[in-house]
């Protein structure tokens, strides 16, 4: 599986507000800010996709960035998948939270996994929402 054809090209478009071409700090910054992501973010992204040190983060770097981006997390992904089946139970999370020492109150994941999975409206979506909804 992978990311439709155009799909990082289409989010850059949406990024670059002033049409330049390229995506400038406040451009950057707006993002992050719109997202509720603290503002640390903003360097941590520049630094990761701004492979020329201009500062600014071109299309080739962005489409890069995502593709490393998705190797990372399909890595991640297969490590906590552990019944291989393709697909992450609540279960599966919270395991892998533990292996890491990270302690996630189970409302905190239910509430996380909620809005990753708010825009399914797919069989698969309503049934992660229950599996974390229940109680650990
Ligand atoms: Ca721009
Ligand atoms: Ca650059």
């Amino acid at each position: 599986m992978s990311r439709k054809p155009g799909a990082s090209s289409s989010a850059f478009a949406q990024l670059d507000t002033d049409q330049s071409g390229w995506l400038g700090r406040e451009e950057i910054r707006a993002a992050v800010a719109s997202r509720g992501l603290p503002n640390a973010h903003v360097q941590a992204f520049i630094d990761a996709a701004d492979h020329d040190g201009d500062c600014r983060i071109s299309l080739s770097e962005f489409e890069h960035f995502c593709e490393q981006r998705e190797v990372q997390l399909r890595s991640v992904f297969a490590r906590l998948d552990r019944n291989g089946d393709g697909r992450l139970t609540g279960e599966e999370i919270r395991a892998g939270c533990d292996a890491l020492g990270v302690r996630v109150r189970p409302l905190t994941l239910a509430i996380t996994l909620h809005q990753c999975t708010a825009g399914l409206s797919t069989a698969a979506g309503r049934s992660a929402r229950r599996c974390l909804a229940r109680p650990r």
